[in-house]
């Protein structure tokens, strides 16, 4: 059979760099076509649009989106396995799954086309965070049925980068491959580059003095004061990378090294909405509300209005200002913590605890109903050169001082040695909920 070669990645791009009306008008030409495709090849889809009173014909302009029905991810495990694929399974190369916690797995297809590009998405993301043909990329995402690994590792290649293809864990020998190889990028959950980083001082090299340049983070919330740990502790430039497996996997959205304000969401292949998350209404860009995400070129699985449960507000293009930005994800609606009538999120507590010197960034979340009220005990893990040896009491009362001052919720606070608490090795689970138990 003949082979196609993959086309080589622009560094120009033209999409790239177009400017707010080009990029509305490529959105309304590929809306009406996906609406056209979903509608012709997809089932469910076509249902609940004829349910809800809706034809692809009804679409002219991008606000008419809006009279579209929502999908949410328990539409996705009812069509489990392949139940939203608008392809033949012989067009099909490439299969995700996300399993999540609980229920079907949700399972993702792309065709060669969709895979070309998610390619050239990631490249463009990579180039986005200062990464250039000729350096080499250490991929610390995990492999395999998650979109992060093999994501990163197609738009690394795409973009000319040699590509180690590490995945995540055996942290020893990210390390040594990471001294030995010499990458410029890091490419890995800002939890599990703490875990990094903390391996290397464990095994007293100075992780300043690697080659690295450039750090793409994403995967999980994550705080400005963890950004400035990562950024400071390897010497790096840190950026923000998003994406989730429904709509494509990494490379949605990607922070500009030059600004470091925020992912541009590639609006040229997503078009993003925000709900109020109580009435679904579509909220004025600048309000912060749910995102909610339209494909706009893929092929084997168009997705119209995907509820991610992510929060955020969409923000005016800076370094691309074509697209629009996302504020950095505060949390996802699952997430929040709603303890005795207070709201929070985790990243609110981490960027707390990296205020204190004590602290090195790793720290769980225990919530639990002993009595009749909630409780929150909070265990941080101290930095090595910290740690005393004896419980560091006052030091830990003065934190949960400080959260509940900010916060507005009493919690317990607990300091460990260093290394107590467990290492994800690729998203951090920050919340263990024992309240419906106990
Ligand atoms: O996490 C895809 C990905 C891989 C993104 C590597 C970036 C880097 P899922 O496993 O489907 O896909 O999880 C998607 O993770 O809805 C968010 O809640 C969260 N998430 C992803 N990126 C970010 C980020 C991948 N930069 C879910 N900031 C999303 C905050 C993020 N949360």
């Amino acid at each position: 059979m003949q082979q196609t070669a993959m086309p080589a990645y622009d560094p120009r791009d033209p999409k790239e760099f177009a400017s707010r009306d080009e990029i509305i008008a490529v959105q309304t030409a590929r809306l009406k076509a996906t609406l056209h495709r979903a509608y012709a090849h997809v089932a469910p889809t076509r249902v609940k649009f004829d349910q809800a009173g809706v034809h692809p014909d009804d679409f002219r302009t991008l606000a008419d989106l809006a009279n579209f029905p929502m999908m949410v991810k328990d539409d996705l495990r009812q069509a489990y396995p392949f139940g939203l694929f608008a392809v033949p399974r012989t067009a099909i190369r490439r299969l995700h799954a996300s399993s999540g916690t609980t229920g079907k797995a949700v399972v993702v297809g792309y065709t060669e086309a969709d895979l070309d590009v998610w390619a050239s998405l990631v490249a463009r993301s990579i180039r986005a965070a200062g990464g250039r043909a000729g350096m080499t990329a250490h991929i610390a995402y995990g492999y395999g049925l998650f979109t992060g690994g093999l994501g990163a590792h197609a738009g690394a290649e795409r973009l000319g980068c040699a590509v180690v293809p590490v995945s995540g864990g055996m942290t020893e020998r990210q390390v040594q491959l990471i001294i030995d190889f010499e990458p410029e990028i890091i490419m890995v959950t800002p939890s599990y580059g703490l875990a990094i980083l903390d391996e290397f001082r464990k095994r007293g090299h100075d992780p300043r003095d690697t080659a690295l340049q450039i750090g793409i983070f994403g995967a999980e919330p994550w705080s400005g004061a963890m950004r400035a740990e990562l950024e400071a502790g390897f010497n790096i430039n840190a950026t923000d990378i998003y994406g989730l497996s429904e709509i494509i996997g990494p490379g949605v959205a990607q922070e500009c090294v030059e600004t470091k304000d925020g992912p541009h969401i590639w609006e040229d292949h997503f078009y993003p909405e925000i709900i109020n998350p109580r009435t679904g209404a579509v909220l004025p860009d600048g309000t912060p509300g749910e995102l909610v995400f339209t494909t706009l070129s893929k092929e084997a699985m168009p997705i119209i209005r995907y509820r991610t449960r992510d929060l955020s507000c969409l923000l005016p293009g800076t370094a691309r200002p074509g697209m629009r930005r996302m504020a950095r994800i505060t949390g996802r609606s699952d997430d929040m913590i709603v303890l005795r009538g207070v709201n929070l999120f985790p990243t609110q507590i981490e960027e707390i605890l990296f205020e204190q010197a004590w602290c090195a960034g790793h720290f769980v979340i225990e919530l639990s109903r002993p009595h009749r009220l909630d409780e929150m005990l909070i265990r941080a893990e101290c930095r090595p050169d910290h740690w005393a040896g004896t419980p560091m009491e006052d030091a830990a009362h003065r934190c949960a001082h400080l959260i509940k001052q900010r916060l507005g919720v009493s919690c317990t606070l607990q300091i460990e040695p260093p290394g107590a608490l467990e290492r994800s090795l690729g998203k951090a689970k920050r919340v263990i909920d024992r309240r419906l138990k106990s």
